[in-house]
């Protein structure tokens, strides 16, 4: 009966439309839950993968000049999920964002009902406190008792918010003078395995990349301390001005941690300010067996870039960057729009977040943290962090025990396994540059059978040591130790020719 409804049928446009909207919108919960069912279902497949020539043809994205009927927009929702990659699926090991948190999940549907903005008190109240709490709790797994932060639109938003506070505490006056309150060349260092944003603040705050120095890393991808002194020596004589150094806790790739209390030293000495991008790694903060001794020390950084949505599985997205030193944003970013942030409201306008940050539009990214948290507790999330690592540590357990099909290219810090896949006409070759070569080669062709066999998904990639590798990365609830055998049992299956 309600096939041929309209939207003009339901609220607000029908104030007698709210039978029509609820049956629209329960129906449309049904097609969520068919995904939620086949996202936890192993024997249904990760993607349904075409190429981009062939999905438009299976979808109709057209753009109508009359609206379609409400019937129309169920079969649209249903056909976007048909296609989209079940990143909650059990065999999807892909991203450092893996996994289907239902709670986090329920969160996002009530932030998306009440869709509100988060820049003042006066029309996102309960938000804004829950914002307050959880950063402040966060900040307490630091190991602050004070400080400052903010959720921000990615952890590459978050390090260029480190970036800016890092700046305005060296020259207050930038923000209004600009580049000639330095009167000089700033140049910041993070290793050469640190993720891609840390550079690009260099590039999009006009110091050049060539200024963003990158120090050498150790063979387990870990910054080299001595040499980050050396560079700082070398740049300083040439009369730049060393101003910030990012060490990374868990970096994209390999999953290492930078030595924090080594590079602490060396920014206290120096004078220079020290971030931390614990985007990736941040999580392993709520493990006690886990978070020394990779993060010990991380207590001494100035700004700590710490990512929900990767390890502690809040969805998409949820990133937070926290200061030590409180004021410093507000003195950074505030313009003082009068429209928004007036000075004479009726409460206390230190809850009107917005004016901390450089965007005006901020999206509630809080509320799926907090009812997450809420539902696993503290220990919850430990016990989280503690399974991510044990399963790692069992996939690692498994490749060693099959040395003909799999090479473990390191010993992970993390939850990023980074191996070779051996197909059978290598097996017997040494390991040397041309098998390696060979390797590198299968990585893509693999990774190819894979989506198009829907069955698993893992990432692969070069650096700057060698060609192609598959990093795998368990960072999903979903997953078991019969996930990890069956990843490695199709990988063979796939790849063994
Ligand atoms: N921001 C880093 C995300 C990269 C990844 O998921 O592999």
């Amino acid at each position: 009966e309600h096939c041929n409804l309209k939207y003009s049928d339901i609220l607000p446009h029908n104030a007698e439309g709210y039978p029509a909207t609820r049956e629209f919108l329960m129906k449309v919960v049904d097609i969520l839950l068919d995904f939620i069912k086949s996202t936890s279902d192993r024997n249904a497949k990760v993607l349904d993968f075409h190429h981009p020539s062939d999905m438009m043809r299976l979808l109709d994205l057209e753009i109508p000049d009359t609206g379609l009927t409400l019937q129309q927009l169920l079969i649209d929702c249903s056909t976007t999920l048909k296609y989209q990659v079940k990143t909650g699926h059990p065999h999807f090991f892909n991203q450092l964002s893996c996994g289907l948190d239902l709670i986090s999940m329920a969160g996002e549907w009530l932030t998306a009902t009440a869709n509100t903005n988060m820049f003042t008190y006066e029309i996102a109240p309960v938000f804004i406190l829950m914002e307050h709490v959880v950063l402040q709790k966060m900040r307490e797994l630091i190991g602050w008792s004070g400080g400052d932060s903010i959720l921000a639109p990615g952890g590459s938003i978050s390090n260029l918010y480190a970036f800016l506070a890092a700046r305005h505490k060296m020259f207050p006056t930038y923000k209004e003078r600009g580049l000639s309150a330095i009167g000089g060349q700033l140049v910041m260092f993070t290793s050469d395995q640190c993720h891609y944003s840390v550079k690009s603040c260099a590039a999009v705050c006009g110091l050049g990349t060539d200024n963003c120095v990158m120090v050498p890393s150790d063979d387990r991808g870990r910054m080299i301390p001595s040499k980050l002194e050396e560079l700082i020596m070398e740049r300083k004589a040439r009369g730049h001005i060393p101003f910030f150094v990012n060490a990374t806790a868990g970096t994209t790739v390999i999953g290492a941690f930078d030595p924090i209390p080594e590079i602490a030293d060396i920014c206290q000495r120096h004078k220079l300010w020290l971030h931390i991008d614990a985007a990736w790694g941040g999580g392993l903060l709520l493990s006690r067996r886990y978070r020394h001794p990779r993060m010990t020390g991380i207590e001494r950084a100035d700004s700590v870039t710490w990512n929900p949505h990767k390890l502690m599985g809040a969805l998409l997205q949820c990133s937070t960057i926290h200061f030590k030193e409180d004021g410093l944003l507000i003195s950074c970013n505030q313009m003082s729009a009068e429209y928004l942030f007036m000075t004479d409201k009726l409460y206390d306008v230190k809850y009107d977040t917005g004016d901390k940050v450089i965007q005006c539009g901020r999206h509630n990214d809080v509320f799926k943290l907090w009812l997450q948290w809420r539902a696993k507790g503290t220990e919850g999330f430990e016990k989280h962090m503690d399974r991510l690592m044990e399963l790692s540590e069992y996939m690692v357990r498994r490749i060693k025990q099959m040395p003909d099909k799999y090479y473990l290219i390191l010993e992970p810090e993390m939850v990023n396994v980074c191996f070779w896949y051996l197909p059978t006409r290598v097996r017997n070759m040494p390991h040397t540059a041309e098998r390696i070569k060979i390797l590198g080669d299968i990585c893509p062709i693999l990774k190819g059978r894979m989506m198009q066999a829907g069955t698993l998904m893992v990432g692969y990639q070069p650096d700057d040591r060698r060609p192609n590798f598959f990093r795998n990365i368990i960072s999903s609830a979903a997953v078991t130790e019969v996930d990890v055998d069956f990843l490695l049992a199709e990988m063979d299956r796939l790849g063994h020719d």
